[in-house]
């Protein structure tokens, strides 16, 4: 494919005014009839053709004012349709018929088939697999959707918007009709029909208007569907209180489907949802899936708003829509759940996927400029620095800043297809600011890096803060400018209380929010009266990475008593990574480990004190990652010695004093019928965590299996397996509860994936040899995107030592498995390819290995655009 740059954006030539479709649904031969009115828009050359996007498609009819088209006026190839000698002013009408194959649709982009379920995937280039069209997310248009199926096999026809009206239609067939009334960009299509099952609900509008819920499922999975519901109404709800969004359609839809590219997507009214982000019961799902659920269910409802309503002007304006999204979900969980462990989730993940993409070959603006293939550009930077740029307009603004721009933002924009530009002109304009050195953020690739050091003065009772920006290097952005980084912080005394400095001399502080703006900045804090330990970047107000040697003692001090929790956890991480840094050099040095005991002690006081609340504690224990390491690091990564330095500390933390997690493990049980709140899951992620040290200090599988046996849930039973395959994965305990878990949920897909994740992520040499014979498992299912990600995406992801085995076939193995996806589903191979981004900063013999495997796959024949796309800027 060729390279699109943003630059290049023009409008289309025509305006489209209408769309009619008429899908007669067949399993392996769909007609599609798209009437389309188009005119041409002022000022354009009478001359021009209209060129529509088609991909692999198959025309069977061309009309041209309900007229035979003549072939001199067109050209049709699979990928495009050129139509000549069109009127200079006045509408016109095309109508083309394309003929396609939903059973072979194995991308699951366009119309495609899954268990008997007819669905669309549209977003981003899905739509022109479907007919020829304007595919771009600015050509907004109203549409109607006629659907014909067999009544028997698909007794449910659905599309966007209101039901019209249907009947029969002969020969065992029937027909729906359904009109959207809100302009839409053709990635905003959808068409689900087959046979299933519905939980239906209410939600009155905030203006008193009633809008029928409908979740549909698999027939008996309906009671799995229940917080599904819960979860929408709520966000419903939050979004009217908190953004002013009401929702605008009779009918709002979401279907569950088996085989998905991604967790959901947001097509208006009918929300598509991969069923692991719909199906909950306390049996089957854990905690996680809970959460997970409620922001999906949130974030594709949130786009009603932010996504549909306003759209994005073409591509590169991506994050307008998912940036804002997940900012806007990620404050709908705040305010469902503890606030600082929410936040600390949204770090720990911004910190382990964000920060080594945009640290590595992929590293890419929250709006880029130039991409290959649309696909590979939804991204954690996209999506998650997008969502961190949006908290610092917010940080910078305050509430009630934030608030105008946003008003500002929908009045000005509702019904457009918009840019980041028209986003902060509504900050701008509604603030009196100017964000232009803001806007950095979404040019600059790269995490900034903010060195600092302090001093204070005893007799002036001045406290200095010297600060340094460094943006790094990113592929295509040698030098960058200073950024406008948002700092919050306070400054802690010894007995725990907060200075309140006199004046502060060298930088704009509104607040509790220091603005670093300069590449170098010196800040004087004057009228303290001793001194202080500065907790900085609190709440993580910038995504940033610090460099601020601060001493151990005084991490313990803002970890034990900073009033901000979540700097409290950043505190604590602070003072950890150094030791595990340090235990991984001397682990590779073959020297012995030594832990800094004021981290053992620091951790198991906070794992003690029962006046924090049980799911901070359990964050506070877990540990930085593996991952974490790594990147902190930076190069000649070896993951062995990695993890060998870290089993170490984490060996002297659960020795330092088990009864501590012997009395955590017995005092956190959940009592009674099982309820997914955060208070709950709390206790149990506590418990769990308590587990997981006591199977160290303790060295038998005693604990874990008698957790096992006693499990009431899918949080804890999984937990205990989890501790039991990976500390003991030869033991017959293991093997025993193994098969008890695969056994008992043999029919249960999602369940199995979790059977998978967990032996795919044991960790060592072992991991790869367990890898391939789960995949021959009659579990194992190579064309479902759910089975491949739980088990081979979760090994190449996610378990650092089995996948970079020295001799480089953890590599091998994945490039076959690339080479071996890429036909089928290339969305799939591209995505799991991207486990590999960080593999320049491994040590030579691993990184050696690991080009030679990219190398390999870049020589694949017939690769798609998405891979290709993806291994090349790796081997850049
Ligand atoms: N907006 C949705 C993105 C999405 C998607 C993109 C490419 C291919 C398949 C896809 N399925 C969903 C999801 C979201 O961010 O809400
Ligand atoms: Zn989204």
């Amino acid at each position: 494919g060729q390279i699109i740059h943003l630059a290049d954006y023009r409008q289309t030539d025509f305006v489209l005014e209408r769309v009619d479709l008429t899908f007669e649904l067949d399993p392996t031969e769909t007609k599609v009839e798209a009437r389309l009115i188009f005119h041409r828009r002022e000022g354009v050359d009478p001359a021009a053709p209209l060129v529509l996007d088609g991909d692999e498609l198959v025309m069977t009819g061309l009309l041209f004012d309900q007229m035979e088209m003549d072939a001199a006026r067109y050209d049709a190839s699979p990928d495009s349709l050129t139509i000549r000698d069109l009127p200079a002013t006045e509408p016109f009408e095309i109508t083309i018929t394309t003929q396609i194959n939903p059973e072979a649709n194995t991308q699951l982009m366009g119309l495609y088939r899954t268990n008997g379920i007819y669905c669309t995937q549209c977003e981003a280039e899905g739509f022109r697999r479907i007919t020829y069209f304007p595919d771009r997310p600015d050509v907004l248009a109203v549409y109607t959707v006629n659907i014909i199926a067999d009544k028997a096999s698909c007794p449910l026809l659905l599309s966007n918007g209101n039901f019209l009206g249907g009947a029969g239609y002969g020969e065992g067939k029937h027909f729906a009709a359904w009109f959207d009334p809100h302009p839409k960009p053709s990635y905003l299509f959808a068409l689900v029909a087959g046979d299933l099952g519905v939980v239906e609900d209410t939600f009155t509008t905030m203006s008193g208007r009633e809008v029928a819920l409908k979740i549909y499922v698999e027939h008996g999975k309906e009671p799995r569907a229940a917080y599904a519901m819960d979860a929408l109404k709520r966000s419903m709800k939050w979004d009217e209180e908190v953004f002013g969004c009401e929702y605008d359609l009779d009918i709002f839809m979401i279907v569950a489907v088996s085989d998905f590219n991604m967790g959901a997507m947001e097509n208006k009214g009918l929300n598509v949802f991969n069923d692991k982000y719909v199906l909950a019961d306390p049996e089957t799902a854990t905690d996680q899936d809970y959460a997970n659920i409620e922001a999906i269910i949130a974030h594709e409802y949130f786009h009603n708003w932010t996504g549909n309503r306003v759209t994005c002007r073409d591509w590169f304006q991506l994050c307008l829509k998912e940036g804002l999204t997940v900012y806007r979900d990620h404050e709908f969980s705040a305010d469902q759940r503890s606030r600082a462990v929410k936040r600390i989730a949204e770090v720990r993940h911004l910190k382990s996927e964000q920060f080594p993409e945009d640290a590595g070959p992929l590293a890419h603006p929250v709006r880029p400029t130039k991409y290959r293939e649309i696909n590979n550009f939804y991204t954690t930077t996209v999506y998650e620095k997008g969502s961190e740029v949006t908290r610092m307009i917010a940080t910078i603004l305050g509430r009630d800043g934030f608030k105008k721009g946003m008003d500002l933002y929908f009045e000005r924009h509702d019904g457009d297809a918009a840019t980041i530009e028209d986003f902060v002109k509504c900050f701008e304009d509604a603030n009196g600011v100017d964000l232009s050195q803001f806007s950095l953020w979404y040019s600059q690739a790269g995490t900034p890096l903010v060195s600092i050091s302090s001093s204070y003065d005893q007799a002036k009772g001045d406290f200095t803060l010297s600060l340094e920006q460094m943006i790094p290097p990113t592929p295509g952005q040698a030098a960058k400018d200073p950024m406008h980084i948002p700092l919050r912080f306070g400054l802690l005394l010894a007995d725990g209380s907060e200075a309140a400095p006199g004046a502060i001399n060298g930088a704009e502080v509104t607040g509790d929010v220091l603005h670093l703006k300069e590449r170098r900045q010196t800040v004087t804090f004057s009228g303290i009266a001793s001194r202080p330990v500065v907790s900085l970047n609190r709440g993580f107000s910038a995504p940033v990475n610090l460099h601020f040697e601060q001493a151990s003692a005084d991490l313990a001090h803002i970890a034990r008593h900073d009033d901000d929790l979540f700097a409290r956890w950043q505190a604590l991480n602070d003072l950890a990574l150094p030791s595990l840094v340090a235990a991984a050099r001397k682990a590779r040095a073959g020297e012995p480990v030594e832990t800094n005991p004021v981290l053992a002690d620091t951790l198991i006081a906070i794992a003690g004190d029962e006046t924090l609340e049980p799911a901070f504690r359990a964050q506070a224990l877990a540990l930085p990652s593996e991952s974490d390491i790594a990147r902190e690091l930076g190069s000649n990564n070896d993951p062995d010695a990695i993890r060998a330095g870290r089993e170490a500390v984490l060996a002297f933390v659960a020795n330092r004093d088990p009864a501590v997690f012997t009395a955590l493990f017995a005092g956190h049980r959940t009592e009674g019928a099982f309820t997914p709140d955060a208070a709950s899951a709390g206790h149990r992620a506590l418990r769990n965590a308590a587990l997981a040290y006591l199977a160290v200090s303790d060295g038998t599988p005693a604990h874990a299996a008698d957790a096992f046996a006693a499990a009431d849930n899918m949080t804890d039973l999984s937990a205990a397996l989890t501790v039991l395959a990976h500390r003991f994965p030869d033991a017959p305990e293991t093997a025993k509860a193994l098969e008890a878990f695969r056994a008992r949920f043999a029919d249960n897909a999602l369940v199995i994936d979790k059977w998978f994740s967990i032996q795919s992520t044991i960790p060592g040499e072992g991991a790869l040899a367990r890898v391939k014979g789960l995949m021959e498992s009659p579990h194992f299912n190579k064309s479902n995107p759910n089975r491949v990600r739980a088990l081979v995406g979760t090994f190449a992801f996610s378990n650092p030592t089995g996948f970079n085995r020295a001799d480089g076939e953890g590599y091998r193995f994945l490039a076959g498995q690339i080479l071996e996806i890429d036909p089928k589903n290339p969305q799939l191979a591209a995505r799991i390819l991207t486990s590999m981004r960080s593999w320049r900063a491994l040590e030579e013999v691993r990184s050696d290995h690991a080009r030679n495997a990219l190398r390999s796959i870049a020589a694949g024949e017939k690769l798609s655009s998405d891979v290709s796309d993806i291994v090349e800027r790796m081997l850049k």
